[in-house]
């Protein structure tokens, strides 16, 4: 498929645009061909898998407002899979998505965190 033209704003050395391109080694967990989901190295839940979509979106704002809706269904599809694949149901599960730099966004690529596999504390503590 092809993604919306890049945003000028998106930085294509970013650690996760080295993952889509091959520079940099992932754990790959799913794939599609909108998405990419692969494990968080910091590993802050026994599951904590990042999805990330193939295009060139910085974050939540910018992927919603640009993508197309067959990417936008193709990346949550790609979520909803992981979430299976994971066993992640009936007992739940977190997604997280910082977005801009009061969020503590780290990396500039639109990223959903999917968080599980053990009970989960407070979001905010
Ligand atoms: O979270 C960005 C997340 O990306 C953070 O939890 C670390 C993770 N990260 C950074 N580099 C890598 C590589 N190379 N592989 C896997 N995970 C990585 P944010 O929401 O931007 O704060």
């Amino acid at each position: 498929m092809t993604p919306t033209a890049p945003n000028p704003a998106y930085d294509p050395n970013n650690v996760f645009a080295r993952i889509l391109r091959g520079e940099i080694p992932c754990h790959k967990v799913y794939e599609n061909d909108a998405a990419l989901a692969f494990h968080d190295i910091t590993s802050a839940a026994p599951v904590h898998v990042l999805v990330i979509p193939r295009g060139a979106y910085t974050d939540f704002h910018d992927f919603t407002r640009r993508a197309t809706p067959e990417e936008i269904a193709k990346f949550w599809q790609a979520v909803d899979h992981v979430v299976q694949q994971e066993n992640l149901l009936p007992a739940g599960f977190r997604l997280i998505t910082n977005t801009g730099p009061d969020s503590g966004q780290e990396v500039p690529h639109f990223h959903v965190h999917l968080l599980g596999g053990e009970k989960l504390g407070p979001l905010l503590s």
